[in-house]
C-alpha cells in the first residue's frame, strides 16, 4: 500500500474505470470535455485527471476520531482536462458549467505563499477547492517553478449531497498537479496531502473521503483504518443470491458544509475532541488526552479497538455523563476540564470557528463508540457473511441503527432525510441511512438488485412526486440511482 502509485490509463481503456452500462456515455462525456477544452483555450489537453465521489456505507462522523469506516467509491467523478505551459506559472481554471462556475486564474506566488485562499464565513468560491489542493500539493513538493496549467473541469458528483464532491475535486487537483510537473507520489502520499489540503477550505475534515477516492478498486468497498497508520483494505460485499445493491437517493436538501461548518461539522469535531479530552482525563486519572485517537489508545495501544472495549467505553460514557446529558456551556467546560476559556479556544477550536451555546459531550461520544462498533460488525459480515443466512437483514439493521444514532445522538440528520429513510424502508429496503456529513444530501439503502426499478418507482411516487413534482426523467436519474463499487483515481493519457 505504501508504494502503489496512481495508475495511468489509456483513453482507449476507459472501460477499466466505468461499469459496462455507462461506458458509451462516458466516452461521449470525455470527448465533449476535450472539444470544449480546445474551443476555450485553443490548444489540446495533455491528460485528464479523474477522482470519484463516494457513498459511505457505515461509519459516520468517526473518521476524525480515528475510528475505522466503510465507504465505497461511486462512478460519479470529477474530471480535469489539463495542458501544461513551460513559459509561465499561471493556473487557469474553467468549468463546463461556466455560468455557475466562472473562469478564474492566478499566478503562483512563491514557495511560501503559493496562492491566496480567501475564506469568508457564508461564502465559498468554487476556485477555493482547486486552490486548496494546489496549495497542499505544492507545499508538499516544494518545486522551484511549477508549470503553468490550463484546466477545464467537469464534475458529475452532485455538490452538497454528502457524496464527497469536495474530496473528488481536491484529489483530482493533486494528481493533476503532480502529473503536470512530472512528479510521482504514492497513493498514500497523495491521500495524506489531500486530507491536509481539504482543511484549507475551512473544514476541519477527517480522512475518509480522500482515502476512498484514491484507493478504491472496482467491485470492492473499502475498509479504512486510521490507526496505527492509514490503511485501506478492499473488501467484497457478501455475494448472496439474489445479489444486493445500494441505492443512493438525494433528499434534494443541499447542505453547504463549508458555510454551515461553525454550527455543524466543525462544531461536531470540537465536541468530539472535548469529550475525548475529558474521558481521557478521567480514565487516565487526570492525564488528559487531546483527541479520541488517544482514547482508543487507552484500550488498544494504537491498534483497532475491539467491540468489547467499545462497549466498555460506551458504558463509561453513560456513567460519567449521568448528570449532564444536555451539554455544557463554555463556563461549565472550563471548570470540568480545569482549563481557562481561552485555553479551550486555543486547544480545541483554533482556526476553525465554531458557534455553540452548549457543547454536547455525552451524545457525541456515545455515537462515536457505538458507530465504531457497528463498522466492525459490518466489516465482519462482509468477510464471512456469504455463509450466513440472515446476512442482508443484519447489514440492514446496522445501517438502520446508524441512522438512528446520527439523528438522535449526533443530530446531523434533518426532517427530509428522516422522511426519505422511512420511505425507503417502507419501499422494501433492508436498511437505509443518511450518508456523508448529513444535514441534507443523500441516503443510501440496501436492496435486492432485481428490485431496483420497483424501489425507485416507489420512492419517486412517495417522495419526489410529492415534494418536487416538476422533476424530469433525466433529472431523476441523477437524483436516485443504484450504484456498484467503482474504482479510484486515475490519470487518463493518450487522448
Ligand atoms: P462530506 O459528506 O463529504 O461532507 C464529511 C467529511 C468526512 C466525514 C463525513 C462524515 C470532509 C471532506 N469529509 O463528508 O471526513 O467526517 O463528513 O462521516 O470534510
Ligand atoms: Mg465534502
Amino acid at each position: 500500500m505504501d508504494t502503489e502509485i496512481i495508475p495511468n490509463i489509456k483513453f482507449s481503456s476507459i472501460s477499466e474505470i466505468y461499469p459496462e452500462l455507462s461506458q458509451l456515455e462516458q466516452i461521449t462525456r470525455y470527448k465533449s470535455l476535450i472539444s470544449s477544452f480546445e474551443k476555450l483555450y485553443n490548444r489540446k489537453p495533455k491528460f485528464i485527471a479523474r477522482s470519484p465521489g463516494r457513498v459511505n456505507l457505515i461509519g459516520e462522523h468517526i473518521d476524525y476520531a480515528g475510528f475505522g469506516v466503510l465507504p465505497m467509491a461511486i462512478s460519479r467523478d470529477l474530471l480535469i482536462a489539463v495542458d501544461t505551459e513551460e513559459n509561465d506559472t499561471k493556473v487557469r481554471i474553467a468549468n463546463v458549467l461556466n455560468e455557475k462556475y466562472p473562469i478564474k486564474s492566478w499566478e503562483y506566488e512563491g514557495k511560501e505563499k503559493i496562492v491566496e485562499i480567501k475564506i469568508e464565513e457564508g461564502v465559498c468560491e468554487w476556485e477555493n477547492y482547486f486552490k486548496s489542493g494546489y496549495k497542499g500539493i505544492l507545499q508538499h513538493l516544494s518545486l522551484d517553478k511549477p508549470k503553468g496549467m490550463y484546466c477545464l473541469i467537469d464534475g458529475s458528483v452532485p455538490p452538497g449531497a454528502g457524496l464527497s464532491s469536495s474530496a473528488a475535486f481536491i484529489c483530482s487537483v493533486i494528481i493533476a498537479t503532480c502529473f503536470a510537473n512530472d512528479v510521482k507520489l504514492t497513493k498514500k502520499q497523495v491521500t495524506e496531502t489531500a486530507i491536509i489540503s481539504e482543511r484549507f477550505t475551512g473544514m476541519n475534515a477527517g480522512g475518509m473521503d480522500q482515502t476512498v477516492s484514491i484507493f478504491s478498486l472496482k467491485d470492492h468497498a473499502l475498509y479504512i483504518k486510521f490507526l496505527p497508520s492509514l490503511t485501506a483494505t478492499p473488501i467484497k460485499l457478501p455475494s448472496v443470491n439474489p445479489p444486493i445493491v445500494f441505492v443512493v437517493a438525494n433528499s434534494l436538501i443541499t447542505s453547504d458544509k463549508v458555510i454551515t461548518a461553525p454550527t455543524n461539522y466543525n462544531l461536531r469535531v470540537v465536541e468530539t475532541k472535548l469529550a475525548a479530552y475529558h474521558l481521557g482525563k478521567s480514565l487516565l486519572f487526570n492525564k488528559p488526552c487531546e483527541n479520541l485517537k488517544q482514547v482508543c489508545d487507552l484500550y488498544s495501544n494504537g491498534e483497532e479497538v475491539s467491540i468489547e472495549n467499545l462497549i466498555k467505553l460506551s458504558n463509561y460514557v453513560e456513567d460519567i455523563y449521568k448528570n449532564n446529558q444536555e451539554g455544557f456551556t463554555l463556563d461549565e467546560l472550563s471548570s470540568l476540564l480545569n482549563l481557562k476559556k481561552d485555553e479551550i479556544n486555543n486547544k480545541f477550536i483554533g482556526k476553525f470557528p465554531v458557534r455553540a451555546e452548549r457543547f454536547q459531550l455525552y451524545k457525541r461520544s456515545k455515537h462515536v463508540f457505538e458507530e465504531a462498533s457497528r463498522v466492525l460488525k459490518f466489516y465482519e459480515l462482509c468477510l464471512n457473511g456469504d455463509k450466513k443466512e440472515n446476512v442482508i437483514k443484519e447489514l440492514g439493521n446496522l445501517m438502520n441503527e446508524s441512522h438512528k444514532s446520527c439523528k438522535e445522538l449526533f443530530n446531523c440528520s434533518c426532517d427530509e432525510l428522516d422522511e426519505l429513510v422511512k420511505i425507503c424502508l417502507d419501499g422494501g429496503a433492508f436498511g437505509s441511512r443518511l450518508t456523508g456529513a448529513g444535514w441534507g444530501g443523500c441516503t443510501v439503502s440496501l436492496i435486492y438488485e432485481n428490485d431496483i426499478d420497483k424501489f425507485i418507482r416507489y420512492i419517486t411516487e412517495k417522495y419526489y412526486n410529492v415534494r418536487f413534482p416538476n422533476l424530469s426523467k433525466d433529472e431523476l436519474e441523477n437524483i436516485i440511482f443504484a450504484t456498484s463499487p467503482g474504482c479510484g483515481a486515475a490519470i487518463i493519457t493518450d487522448l
